[in-house]
């Protein structure tokens, strides 16, 4: 079955990562519709060797056959033109977080919870990137070891702040001023991820406790999470201390991760192999290694997650979602 797909934040950052993803993975695509701001409105993208023009986004935009439309163009974005695309009967998947905590829209990871996406009323949600790859791993290793608290320990990299970022640490390693963070991000780490709250947590901290246990669908986890900015281009590094309820051998954790579903496992001490940032970015698995005991704890482990925040945390997840509802009838 193909399907008619609309991509609106065409020409950001994930918008692009989008047609390279739909590309890479041959989605079956009928027609594509490309929209963006009135700002870069006008200009063309490619795909699949044919140049698309991309169109100014407004309330007459979906009005066309359009069975799937992919959102990342910020929250606002989606606020307004969501629930205009839902009314016309096209299925949204919002990369945004403005939808993320609704109780009737499913936030999903496809190698967690994609039959969450049968419960969508038009709007299905993708979760934070740093969110994402966590999930991934710590999916199969709830199912057999049930997880008891997780400690997220994160080391993000300046993609995640779309352009700004990028722009910032650049701008920075030349020995400029930034513009977009409170401080310079060159030869540094910010312990600051989006903005501060009155319990003393970052957005995006909270952002990763509330989405794990949505998307885990266990509000009887106990986790908490420090975020930080580090001057890294694309890939999010991610700490991650796990204390489980039954014993276990550290062999079982390794099997059952390399048995997992979209997750690579590279860890090789002894010839200096782990997950790198540098190595991860252009793939779509979530990359596991340091997989330790914490002996600190009866059952506890210590592990280094990465992947590629703005394919596996943003565009890849999204794609993987519209695959599902193809793969469920869902249009
Ligand atoms: C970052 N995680 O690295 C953020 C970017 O809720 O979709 C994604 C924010 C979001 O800055």
């Amino acid at each position: 079955k193909m399907a008619n797909i609309a991509i609106v934040g065409a020409t950001g950052m994930v918008g692009r990562t989008f047609l390279k993803v739909l590309e890479d993975r041959n989605f079956p695509i009928e027609n594509l519709y490309l929209f963006s701001s009135k700002k870069s409105a006008g200009s063309s993208l490619e795909f699949k060797g044919k140049n698309y023009i991309v169109e100014e986004l407004n309330e007459n935009s979906f009005d066309r056959d359009i069975d799937i439309a992919l959102f990342s163009a910020g929250g606002n974005v989606s606020l307004k033109y969501a629930p205009i695309a839902k009314e016309k009967g096209v299925i949204v998947v919002d990369n945004s977080s403005a939808f993320r905590m609704h109780k009737d829209i499913p936030l999903v990871v496809p190698e967690v919870n994609p039959e969450d996406i049968k419960n969508h009323n038009g709007i299905i949600a993708n979760p934070n990137c740093s969110t994402i790859q966590a999930v991934v791993a710590l999916k199969p290793l709830h199912d057999k070891f049930k997880i008891k608290r997780i400690v997220y320990s994160t080391y993000q990299a300046v993609s995640g702040s779309g352009v700004n970022g990028i722009n910032d640490l650049e701008e920075g390693l030349k020995g400029n001023k930034n513009i977009f963070y409170p401080h310079q991000i060159a030869n540094n780490c910010l312990p600051h991820i989006d903005t501060f709250l009155e319990n003393g947590y970052t957005k995006e901290e909270m952002k990763m406790i509330n989405e794990t246990m949505k998307i885990l669908n266990d509000y009887s986890l106990k986790i908490t999470s420090t975020t930080v900015r580090v001057p890294v281009f694309n890939c999010h590094s991610e700490s991650v201390n796990v204390e489980f309820e039954k014993t276990f051998e550290i062999e079982d954790i390794f099997k059952t991760l390399r048995n997992a579903h979209g997750v690579v496992v590279l860890d090789d001490p002894s010839s200096n192999e782990y997950p790198l940032a540098l190595n991860v970015t252009g793939k779509d698995e979530v990359f596991v290694g340091r997989i330790r005991r914490d002996f600190s704890l009866d059952n506890g482990i210590n592990m280094w997650i990465v992947a590629d925040n703005i394919r596996k945390g943003a565009a890849t997840n999204a794609v993987q979602i519209a695959e599902y509802i193809l793969k469920y009838n869902l249009i």
